[in-house]
């Protein structure tokens, strides 16, 4: 049971703490052309404070909107946020409009700050707001902007005296559905996350460069790429874009040694193995979707590094199982990080036996608050966060990841999980990226379908259909083969990169 005190700011732990201890000169935020230490973190954070708080009116508890890419800024306005007691809802970069507006009036946002480069469908949202909010701008050399404002502003800043139970983060998901609610989650949760799975499955140093792909908005990026390092001293690099080109230069330039990232991200960055081997890279950490078993194998094939892999949720703010590179066992996603217990549970709840797929329940310092939101009350059950997911443990206590439960395909009387099926086409050299679902058919219930998308120069004729056929009956029980194979340009996917089968029930 972890013990934090009755007051808590996750500001003063995890970034004032260092320069207050003397680390204030260390390097903490790196992008391209633009390094901060620690205290100037802190000066940036302390001035957007007082703007927040003296220009802008925010009182604790408030909500803030944060729109950026990520960038040294939206660092710093998140901290700043935690100072003065609001709450940051901080949205996905390509989110339009329509979806800012949902989020604005679900959350019941206050106040907004803004990056510059990202303004335009910020405007047309603010546009339809029934009552104006105040928005600061960054990233801008406006007279009205963040940084002018913060010219004028001191500092110094007084954090304030938050409870440790006191809501510091709102985050936002659509799930796979598209139906966005707010989780809500407290400054000791903040704090949760950095003692739980990172000193026992990471094991960071001061010494670290982190870098990675998932946005700050998304609680995988908020914790990887900001939270983590910051926890232990270390550094982080933040891109603004991070396709698998633009992280390999970024961790050749910054000498980046712990990598957050998805797994289609280590799919592509795999091709440029051998210059990832001349870095300093030595920890690579999966999340954000299943990893297949063919691509553990590649990276580490390609990179000599074993993947960390870990299944989190944004209602339980990060990673709650996982493994580190001494005790990877192919096909399991781990053990529940200490602190957090998991069961495989039947329909009725009961726990089922190891060897037995069932419904996952997690339980651990963290969980599912959604704001306002009727979904509450199916995702807990006695105490216990019911993911969504389909998982089985075995007789050492793995857990091992079968499908999301509503990707679970039952074809004359076989339950067919899809990521078994996609496991098996992505291992064929033609396939760059796979999808399987489960279509209606008057004979078997269900049919698998796949939609694939081929490497480049490959052709989806019969052939191929008949090849991928072939090669999936050889590779997992042959009732589990497509009965239909569909080739696509891309697959639909959701900002944070989960695949969104529901759209590939829609006709393509
Ligand atoms: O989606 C996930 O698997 C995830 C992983 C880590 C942290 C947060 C999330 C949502």
């Amino acid at each position: 049971e972890l013990q934090f005190p009755e007051q808590l700011n996750c500001a003063t732990e995890l970034l004032d703490k260092h320069v207050v201890e003397g680390r204030g000169d260390r390097l903490c935020i790196r992008a391209p052309g633009l390094s901060w230490t620690y205290a100037e973190l802190q000066d940036k954070a302390n001035r957007i404070a007082n703007v927040l708080v003296n220009d802008m009116g925010l009182v604790p508890g408030q909500r803030v909107l944060l729109r950026a890419p990520n960038n040294p800024m939206l660092a710093a306005c998140w901290f700043a946020v935690m100072k003065a007691g609001g709450i940051a809802v901080a949205t996905m970069p390509l989110l339009r409009a329509k979806e800012l507006k949902a989020i604005v009036d679900i959350g019941r946002v206050n106040m907004a700050l803004c990056d510059e480069a990202l303004a335009e469908e910020w405007r047309l949202c603010a546009a339809t707001l029934a009552q104006p909010i105040p928005v600061r701008h960054f990233n801008s050399e406006a007279a009205d902007g963040l940084e002018a404002a913060m010219a004028q502003a001191s500092p110094l800043f007084d954090n304030a005296n938050t409870a440790a139970d006191d809501t510091c983060v709102f985050g936002f998901t659509s799930g796979t559905t598209g139906v966005p609610k707010a989780t809500m989650h407290f400054h000791r949760d903040v704090m949760a996350i950095c003692v739980c799975w990172p000193p026992h499955l990471l094991r960071p140093s001061p010494e670290d460069v982190f870098i990675g792909s998932p946005p700050l908005a998304f609680t995988f990026g908020l914790g990887g790429l900001l939270l983590f390092p910051m926890a232990v001293g270390a550094s982080t690099v933040l891109l603004e874009k991070a396709s698998p080109p633009q992280l390999l230069e970024g961790i050749q330039r910054f000498g980046a040694t712990v990598m957050f990232t998805a797994p289609t991200s280590y799919r592509a960055l795999a091709a440029h193995g051998e210059a990832l081997r001349q870095t300093p890279l030595r920890k690579c950490v999966s999340a954000g979707e299943a990893l297949p078993a063919a691509t553990r194998a590649l990276w580490k094939e390609a990179t000599g590094i074993e993947l960390i892999d870990g299944i989190g949720a944004t209602e339980l703010l990060h990673i709650f199982i996982s493994h580190d590179e001494s005790n990877a066992r192919p096909g399991a996603t781990g053990k529940p990080v200490p602190g957090y217990r998991a069961k495989v549970v039947d329909d009725a709840g009961q726990e089922v036996p190891p060897g037995t797929v069932g419904k996952l329940m997690v339980q651990g310092p963290t969980g599912c608050r959604y704001l306002n939101d009727a979904r509450q009350k199916s995702y807990i059950k006695d105490g216990w966060n019911l993911t969504g997911d389909a998982y089985l443990m075995d007789t050492d206590g793995y857990f091992h990841y079968q499908a999301r439960l509503d990707d679970m395909i039952i074809s004359a009387g076989y339950n067919i999980a899809a990521p078994e099926v996609e496991d098996a086409l992505l291992a064929h050299p033609s396939v760059a990226e796979c999808a399987v679902i489960g279509v209606a058919d008057a004979e078997r219930g269900q049919i698998v379908k796949a939609f694939v998308v081929l490497k480049a120069g490959e052709v989806g004729d019969p052939a191929m259909v008949r090849t991928l056929q072939d090669f999936v009956k050889q590779t997992v029980a042959p009732y589990k083969y497509p009965r239909a194979v569909d080739f696509v340009e891309k697959l639909p996917r959701t900002q944070t990169g989960k695949l969104q089968r529901f759209k590939l029930h829609e006709p393509v």
